[in-house]
């Protein structure tokens, strides 16, 4: 059987027994000790001087490997060219993407030099599996250092329309670098079909549709790949199971105690623009607004960990969540009541299935999501005989699964505002039908399922390559 490598910008944190629990972290790090093999990236590590050297630790069948950046890399490589600018544009913030083109530079070259750092690692018969937009360009520099192995590439976040693609000045570079890979996986339907479109007309491509379930033949700057999308899940029971031990725990306990008798809505997100997370707060605010019944008899509690603290749109965000918390619990606020409870640590996860389970509505509404794990965690998380409702955006990519939940415009805070209402005042008897629907899609496309439908189509893409390579693209191979 061949071995499993994955690559992804940041290796899950190595602990006895394997990485910390969360969405994908679990997911590939079971598919690692099924087939045995490595998982390579980067460690999280900035180092101010010296030549970063790989560590490599042996945990049963699974390596992990792990690489420190150079401050240089770190900047030009994370913080620039993949989260000021391909991060706002593929969320369709255009107005919030910064480009230089020495940061493009840096992102070719950490991909090149990090492939580089993989090649003595492989075996002829390894199976490659890249993840996410740090990533690119990296089968790209893989081909060019003469490897011939399978290269699948997952994209987490949503593929742009092309329209929003052309607004990255490198677009052409970048998706030409992507049809390197053998197999590209999407998250959700559209997504393949905005890739589809810029292949077809912005790059000359051809797509053909395959007829029978299966991924799309693509050829494009002289390549030929496949491509499909790939719903990312959860493990819908193991979530239940912590939901349920988790609720004798002190934090349930304690939130349930300040909570009264008061309905709970609950969001958790990372703290990040893309998350809807300033007009969901007003769409609170319009709900206490519009039905006076519900002051001091509902909190909307937020959790969200700051993330990319060190960038200027992430310090922005922050402070006007700030601002717009402190303002509405100002205007409703009562001596035994916060509206808005605005939190901004890490959970472990058996405590936030188990606040999911406490709280009569999910309210989960980003601008843009590829999938938004949260909306299957928060389903997942239910008691069956009494279920919460899901608020969920049109725009996350599980809205495309999760048909059961009431689906609003992450703009619309009226919108928003009604459902809430409805949600809140929703009998049991509709909770459980739309629960029911949703728990079954959940176990149906669990990330097991995800993971080898990829790896199956991944293992059927013909024949390794063998032919010589197309040109790479001027920047990629730099070391
Ligand atoms: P994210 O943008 O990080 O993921 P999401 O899918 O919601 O978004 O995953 C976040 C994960 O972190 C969830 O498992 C959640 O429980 C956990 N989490 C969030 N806040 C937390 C907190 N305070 N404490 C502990 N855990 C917390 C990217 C893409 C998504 C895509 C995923 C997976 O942006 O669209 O769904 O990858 O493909």
């Amino acid at each position: 059987m061949s071995r499993l490598i994955i690559v992804s910008n940041r290796v899950a944190p190595i602990s006895e027994g394997g990485p910390a629990a969360g969405g994908l972290a679990v997911g590939v790090y079971d598919a690692l000790q099924e087939t045995g093999g490595m998982w390579f990236g980067w460690s999280g590590d900035v180092l101010p001087s010296g030549q970063p050297q790989i560590q490599v630790v042996e945990r049963g069948p699974v390596t992990f490997a792990t690489i420190g950046l150079a401050r240089r890399d770190y900047d030009q490589y994370y913080r620039g060219f993949s989260n000021a600018t391909l991060w706002p544009a593929f969320h369709y913030r255009t107005d919030l993407i910064q480009y230089d083109r020495h940061d493009f530079d840096g992102y070719c070259r950490v991909n090149a030099w990090l492939a580089q750092q993989l090649v003595p690692l492989l075996r002829a018969d390894d199976v490659i599996w890249v993840h996410d937009y740090h990533l690119i360009p990296f089968a790209q520099a893989l081909r060019a250092a003469g490897i011939k192995n399978r290269i699948g590439f997952f994209l987490h976040i949503p593929f742009p329309a092309a329209q929003v693609l052309l607004a990255v000045p490198p677009h052409r570079e970048l998706m030409q670098a992507l049809c390197s890979f053998d197999l590209l996986g999407f998250q959700t339907e559209p997504d393949l079909r905005a890739f589809c479109d810029y292949i077809v007309n912005e790059a000359g491509g051809e797509v053909a549709r395959a007829e029978v379930p299966g991924p799309a033949a693509v050829r494009a700057f002289g390549q030929s790949l496949r491509a499909a999308a790939y719903p990312i899940g959860v493990y819908p029971d193991e979530i239940a199971r912590l939901a349920k031990a988790g609720a004798r725990g002190k934090p349930v306990r304690t939130m349930k105690e300040t909570l009264h008798e008061r309905k709970l809505i609950m969001s958790v997100d990372r703290l990040d623009y893309s998350k809807g997370l300033v007009e969901r707060f007003r769409a609170f605010e319009r709900l206490l607004d519009s039905v006076p019944a519900y002051r001091n008899q509902v909190s909307f509690v937020q959790i969200a960990p700051p993330t990319r603290a060190d960038m200027n749109a992430y310090q922005d965000i922050r402070l006007q969540l700030e601002g717009e918390s402190g303002r509405i619990n100002g205007r409703f606020a009562e001596l035994d009541w916060t509206p808005i409870r605005y939190i901004h640590r890490q959970y472990e996860r058996q405590v936030l299935a188990a606040l999911f389970r406490q709280s009569h509505v999910g309210y989960v509404t980003p601008l843009r999501d590829g999938m938004n794990l949260v909306a299957k965690e928060y389903v997942s998380a239910q008691d069956p005989d009494d279920p919460g409702v899901l608020v969920l955006s049109r725009f996350a990519g599980a809205a495309q699964e999760l048909t059961g939940a009431l689906i609003v415009n992450p703009i619309d805070v009226d919108g928003m505002a009604d459902a809430l209402a409805q949600a809140l005042a929703m009998p049991l008897a509709e909770r459980r039908a739309r629960y029911r629907g949703m728990i079954a899609q959940l176990r149906e496309n669990n990330v097991s399922v995800w993971r080898d439908n990829f790896l199956r189509d991944l293992q059927g893409t013909g024949e390794k390559r063998r032919t010589p390579r197309a040109k790479p693209a001027r920047r990629a191979v730099a070391a």
